[in-house]
């Protein structure tokens, strides 16, 4: 007997919901023409990206506006889009955007799906996307259309792989929907091809709910909207239990590999007593036992005037902005990938390990590694992805800082300088948030910045970003265009080698969402300030359901 699929009624009702579109994009993309800007180039490392991509460095910012553009009526298109790396609320939404922009510029164009993220074009697996497919993951979360992986394309043998499995299925460009890393790859691509002369393109399209694929050109990644909606409403929820009870400190950590913008953004919209931002912790070189202590102060503070409750939020990322804790893991990550075969063999225990690789270290670090707790400690060894990071989602870092905070109080008391009650729960959001439904923000940001790539593609770029800009306004009002992906790149150090990747957007410690929530913090950490958002609305009042974050907004007010 074959199973029904079944989906919930809001699924269906959104399968309905058509997403607002900037004006330039409801012209046909025979309507559409590239106007070219001027030459960009990336902030540092010049040369060293130049060496890198010396045939797709230096290239022209380019935006969408309304001309005629006949010629693309008359081509035949075949696209292939892979889902890279994280999922991130929009994702479907992207390729949606792909799909109706290729048959709007002529219905004999096709739409290939590579499967599982980039190993799918090394493996050659894909999928012919139909409209009904497409239309059943319309305005959905998830990215279980065409799924995703991290593979990375890097050796001269995978770009090669690559080439020659798109040139056998007869695609004419690629759009790799991914993050910092794996636009880092399209970019890689987009080289290798305009190399060796082919006509093949490379787009590729910001996607992460981490926050951190920003910059000049790029406002945010889609999917970051989604997502710390989705925290904000379970981190408010937590806020009117300890409003409650009062009597738990929850500790809350939350996703964000490299930066700290959703716990500043969860922050804005929860109004918790503490949210530790790494930027500041890593710009003020503060060690663990300092953070520790300043958490331990709004706790001693709070005490003694009978709240014994609260609520922090710790980014996951927080670990690598402790100086001490950066230096640990880079070494680790030099002595891991030196010592492959010793490390992995079947026969070496946990214990074994540890003491194996503590031996390798320079002295301070072979101490800190053994100064922390044994499970904590593991964590910092387990594999890094193929991109090279450390796996911060599995560092329990909120348990960590429990159980110091815990050590911190029980010495304070003996000395009376604490008399409350500490009991602390712990929680991790990460993985909760990155396949929701997407908010109204992300289901019409993801559909345009779709519809861009796929405008990049028929005409021909190659090593570019779809750009989708003015997200404070209204959809009608959104601009939009590509930028050459050389132009976000720096050399950073990743597995014991120097590599030309796409620049992370931290947390500015200048901007205005960090100096608002510098003001505001001192009243939240003494007060109950706490804002309940509730769920994200996908109907009704504009106000509620079409906001964009606190950041975006105080980031682009003029
Ligand atoms: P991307 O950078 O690929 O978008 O992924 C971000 C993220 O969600 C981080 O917040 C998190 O640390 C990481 O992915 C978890 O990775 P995995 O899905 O491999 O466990």
């Amino acid at each position: 007997m074959s199973v029904k699929t079944q989906v919930s009624k809001l699924q269906k009702a959104r399968y309905n919901f058509r997403p607002s579109m900037p004006d330039v994009l409801k012209n046909s993309p025979a309507s559409i023409k590239i106007q070219y800007g001027a030459k960009s180039y990336p902030e540092t490392h010049k040369e060293e990206i130049k060496g890198f991509f010396p045939n797709t460095y230096g290239a022209e910012t380019v935006k969408f506006q309304k001309g005629s553009n006949a010629e693309i009526k008359k081509k035949k298109i075949k696209i292939g889009v892979v889902l890279s790396g994280g999922q991130a609320p929009g994702g479907h939404n992207v390729i949606a955007g792909i799909f109706d922009c290729l048959k709007k510029a002529n219905p004999k164009n096709v739409l290939l799906g590579y499967l599982g993220g980039p190993s799918g074009i090394l493996k050659n697996e894909f999928k012919t996307l139909s409209a009904k497919e497409i239309d059943a993951y319309r305005n959905t979360g998830g990215f279980d259309l065409i799924k995703s992986g991290r593979t990375k394309i890097e050796t001269e043998e995978q770009l090669e792989k690559t080439k020659e499995n798109l040139k056998k299925s007869a695609v004419d460009g690629l759009i790799i929907i991914g993050g910092d890393d794996s636009n880092t790859n399209a970019a890689v691509l987009a080289e290798y091809f305009k190399k060796d002369g082919e006509m093949l393109s490379a787009i590729g399209v910001p996607k992460t709910i981490d926050g951190d694929l920003k910059n000049k050109n790029i406002e945010t990644s889609f999917g970051f909207d989604t997502a710390v909606k989705i925290y904000s409403e379970l981190i408010g929820n937590i806020c009117r239990d300890v409003n409650s009870s009062q009597k738990y400190w929850h500790f809350i950590r939350l996703m964000g590999r490299n930066a700290s913008h959703i716990t500043l953004e969860a922050a804005f919209q929860t109004q918790p007593n503490i949210a530790l931002i790494g930027e500041e912790i890593k710009e003020k070189q503060m060690t663990l036992s300092q953070v520790v202590d300043d958490i331990c102060k709004v706790i001693i503070s709070r005490s003694a005037k009978g709240k014994d409750f609260g609520i922090v939020l710790v980014p996951e990322g927080l670990i690598e902005f402790i100086p001490e804790f950066k230096e640990l893991i880079s070494s680790l990550n030099e002595v891991l990938s030196a010592n492959e075969s010793e490390i992995t063999a079947a026969s070496i225990s946990d214990k074994e390990k540890k003491e194996f690789i503590s031996s390798k270290l320079p002295p301070h670090l072979s101490e800190l590694l053994n100064a922390i707790p044994h499970n904590i400690a593991m964590q910092l060894l387990l594999d890094r992805d193929p991109h090279g990071n450390v796996v911060v989602s599995q560092i329990e870092t909120e348990k960590l800082l429990i159980e110091m905070v815990k050590k911190q109080l029980e010495i304070l008391k003996q000395s009376k300088k604490y008399g409350g009650k500490f009991a602390a729960i712990n929680h991790f959001f990460g993985y909760e948030g990155r396949c929701g439904m997407p908010s109204n923000f992300d289901a019409n940001y993801a559909y345009s910045l779709g519809y861009a790539a796929a405008i990049l593609v028929l005409n021909g770029l190659n090593g570019y970003m779809a750009c989708v800009s003015n997200l404070i306004k209204e959809p009608s009002k959104w601009l939009c265009g590509g930028i050459p992906i050389t132009m976000l790149m720096n050399i950073e150090r990743r597995a014991g080698k120097d590599k030309p990747v796409i620049k992370k957007a931290l947390v500015d410690l200048n901007g205005a969402p960090f100096k608002t929530f510098e003001k505001l913090r001192e009243t939240w950490a003494e007060n109950e300030n706490y804002i309940f958002p509730g769920p994200i609305q996908f109907f009704g009042a504009k106000e509620a359901a079409d906001a964009v974050t606190f950041t975006l907004r105080y980031e682009r007010k003029k």
